[in-house]
């Protein structure tokens, strides 16, 4: 689980990216389908060009689920829940897509805040997208 200074640098950082949360979701999702074309099959009622309003609309979403995670760091499992029930029975996505995800967003959160995404932040994020990842794959096990 996170440490005291992990979860006091996410919560810190967390200011910054949700005010650009549409950017940094599209442009994780944009590296996902760039990098892991496999993960494109989820999403086939989707328009997955760069830029596209789907990619806008799905990153943002994404993003604003990861802001409920940071607010209930505490609890991050309940406050994902309803998301984990989805993803497990109605989506069905293998977990192995969540590290992908997770890496994608790790990069673009980089590529915004180089000067905050210190190896110290690297690690709480590593740690905290981990954990998301846990939660909604959780169901399946
Ligand atoms: Ni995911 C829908 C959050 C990983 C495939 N996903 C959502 C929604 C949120 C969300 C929020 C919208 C729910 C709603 O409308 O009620 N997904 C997250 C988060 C992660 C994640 C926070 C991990 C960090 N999802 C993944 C992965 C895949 C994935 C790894 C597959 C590669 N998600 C989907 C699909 C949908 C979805 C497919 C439905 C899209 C739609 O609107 O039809």
């Amino acid at each position: 689980s996170l440490t005291k200074a992990e979860r006091t640098t996410i919560l810190s950082m967390w200011d910054k990216i949700s005010s650009q949360a549409d950017a940094i979701g599209t442009q994780a999702l944009e590296r996902l389908f760039a990098s892991y074309p496999q993960t494109k099959t989820y999403f086939p009622h989707f328009d997955l060009h760069p830029g596209s309003p789907h990619l806008h609309m799905h990153g943002t979403k994404v993003v604003a689920a990861l802001g409920d995670a940071v607010k209930s760091i505490d609890n991050i499992a309940g406050a994902l829940a309803k998301l984990s029930e989805l993803h497990a029975y109605i989506l069905r996505v293998d977990p192995v897509n969540f590290k992908l995800l997770s890496h994608c967003l790790l990069v673009t959160v980089a590529s915004h805040f180089p000067a905050d995404f210190t190896a110290d932040a690297h690690t709480a994020w590593d740690k905290f997208l981990s954990i998301v990842s846990s939660v909604l794959t959780e169901k399946y096990r």
